[in-house]
């Protein structure tokens, strides 16, 4: 008996076994669902149908979340696969960009295009691929995304991946507004530091990550599979009444006034 038997669960944002996007995937089969995987197409056959098989999965579609286009065609083949009454029970909102250039030096020097990119790739596409999805979302569905601290606070860094993710919680909110009365819910989970492709050469992330678990009050880093509890939480009945939040997986950190291993 998992709390999640039944349910269908589209996952976008695997990239390989280190994503917290297959970590949260894993978390939701174990309890139960079935989940389909969408993630850009160059990635798709080497590293993501391969593990989309190992947990049973035969829904794997492309789609780069740039293109409106693409994201039709994902949920148009959803329908195609399971029916035109075909519900989607979670959806999970796992991916972001910026360009390289980007996250170092100052957040002043953020180029117009720079800027544009990030946003579109890590806050809007949450709002596009809901508003795709809404067809086949039902009352009990529940929508997650990622996201980070740095959304709140400066991030050495983090620069303007901060200004999306403050946009992406933004979006949060007047998405779970929008469609709270048809009892669909969609919250973030902001997690700490993890060590994906995505966190792989970013300058200053090896210290941060080491020193997280100094001070961080469990004293210990996170883990995907930490993650993929939570996601469970998020997308079942247990947080039936818990929408528009951002639900921190970081072993304390964000409580912190002064972050320092003394305390
Ligand atoms: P990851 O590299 O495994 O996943 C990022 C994914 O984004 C990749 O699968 C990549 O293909 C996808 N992506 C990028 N551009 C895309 C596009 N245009 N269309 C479709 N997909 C695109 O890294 P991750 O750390 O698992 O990242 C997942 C989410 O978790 C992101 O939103 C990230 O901001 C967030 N997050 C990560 C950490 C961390 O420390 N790793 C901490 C908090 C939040
Ligand atoms: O959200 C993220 C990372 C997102 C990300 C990562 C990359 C690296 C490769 C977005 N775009 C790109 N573009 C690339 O070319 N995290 C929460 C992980 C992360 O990234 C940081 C962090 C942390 C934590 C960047 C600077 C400082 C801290």
């Amino acid at each position: 008996m998992g709390l999640l038997d039944g349910r269908r669960a589209l996952v976008f944002g695997v990239a390989n076994d280190h994503s917290i996007a297959w970590g949260i995937a894993r978390a939701l089969h174990e309890q139960g669902a079935e989940v389909g995987f969408s993630s850009i197409e160059s990635l798709i056959e080497k590293r993501v149908r391969p593990l989309a098989e190992s947990i049973g999965s035969t829904f794997i579609e492309p789609c780069d979340v740039q293109s409106d286009d693409q994201i039709r065609t994902v949920f148009e083949r959803w329908r195609q696969t399971y029916g035109d009454d075909a519900s989607l029970d979670i959806l999970v909102h796992a991916l972001a960009f910026a360009r390289r250039e980007d996250l170092e030096g100052e957040f002043v020097d953020t180029s117009r295009e720079g800027f544009a990119l990030a946003l579109d790739v890590s806050a809007y596409s949450l709002v596009a691929l809901v508003r795709e999805a809404r067809p086949l979302l039902r009352e009990g569905s529940s929508v997650i995304t990622l996201t980070y601290y740095g959304a709140e606070k400066v991030v050495a860094n983090y620069n303007v991946m901060g200004v999306a993710k403050a946009a992406l919680e933004a979006s949060v909110r007047y998405l779970a507004a929008d469609l709270g009365p048809d009892g669909i819910r969609v919250n973030a989970i902001s997690a700490g530091p993890v060590r994906t492709l995505a966190a792989a050469g970013i300058s200053g992330f090896k210290r941060m990550y080491g020193e997280f678990a100094d001070v961080a009050p469990l004293r210990t880093n996170i883990s995907t599979e930490d993650v993929g509890r939570s996601a469970v939480y998020l997308a079942s009945d247990l947080s039936a009444a818990v929408t528009g939040e951002v639900h921190y997986v970081d072993a304390g950190f964000n409580i912190l006034g002064v972050p320092t291993g003394e305390s």
